[in-house]
């Protein structure tokens, strides 16, 4: 048995920030006249701020000149930091902080792998900040997912072989990254959406300690 470490998403996993991005990115959307339904959010979701900016203009046959596009990236993050801003430990997803303890106790590393370049502001304002020995976010890589580089640099940075890690994540694009980088990935939401993982629960209310302690075993 090699040594493990488990890697979780931020937005979708830990906390339900992806309501937040969608109601943000669909103000702006409509604002310009673009229409976003729930389905084109799904898209957007472990997609860097650039790409999904990049992503409705296109589904909205919108061009725009660079400092409109620096607008509207700034509009749309200060709307998305006025839910943020709300936050607190009641925000932490059900059943997640139960898996946090449960591998710090066992002493196993945990990263975050996010996209986010806020992940540090929200970490701090549902107390987690001090739980991951490692936090890879948007600020410090340069490919988004489904591009595996988030992960395999905070596998780097725990010290464990990617395929010892675990990651967990609520995107199709972070799926993929995470399958992509030979890791195990396991699937938060729905199983329909998330097909490619090798697991998949509905919420971190349905991981038993045992499947946890299973993984660990492998
Ligand atoms: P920000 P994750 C991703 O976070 C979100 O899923 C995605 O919807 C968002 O566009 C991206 O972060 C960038 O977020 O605008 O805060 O830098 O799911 O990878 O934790
Ligand atoms: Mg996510």
């Amino acid at each position: 048995m090699s040594k493990k470490a488990f890697i979780f998403d931020l937005d979708g996993v830990i906390v339900d920030t992806a309501k937040y991005h969608f109601h943000a990115w669909k103000k702006l959307a409509n604002s310009i006249g673009v229409d976003f339904t729930e389905e084109e959010n799904e898209q957007l979701k472990g997609v860097s701020r650039v790409k999904s900016l990049e992503k409705i203009l296109l589904w909205g046959n919108k061009s725009i000149s660079e400092e409109e596009f620096a607008e509207l990236m700034t509009l749309k993050n200060d709307d998305y930091l006025s839910y943020v801003n709300k936050m607190d430990e009641s925000d932490v997803l059900p059943g997640v902080k139960e898996v946090l303890d449960q591998l710090t106790a066992l002493n196993i590393p945990i990263a975050l792998g996010s996209a986010s370049k806020n992940a540090p502001t929200i970490l701090k304002k549902v107390k987690l900040d001090k739980v991951f020995k490692s936090v890879v976010d948007g600020n410090s890589v340069k490919k988004a997912k489904p591009n595996p580089e988030v992960f395999l640099k905070a596998a780097e940075q725990l010290g464990v072989s990617p395929k010892d890690c675990i990651v967990f994540e609520d995107s199709q694009a972070g799926v993929k990254a995470a399958n992509i980088a030979s890791m195990v990935s396991v699937g938060i939401g729905d199983k329909n959406i998330l097909h490619e993982a090798n697991y998949v629960f509905e919420d971190f209310t349905k991981i038993s300690s045992n499947f946890i302690n299973e993984l660990l075993k492998k």
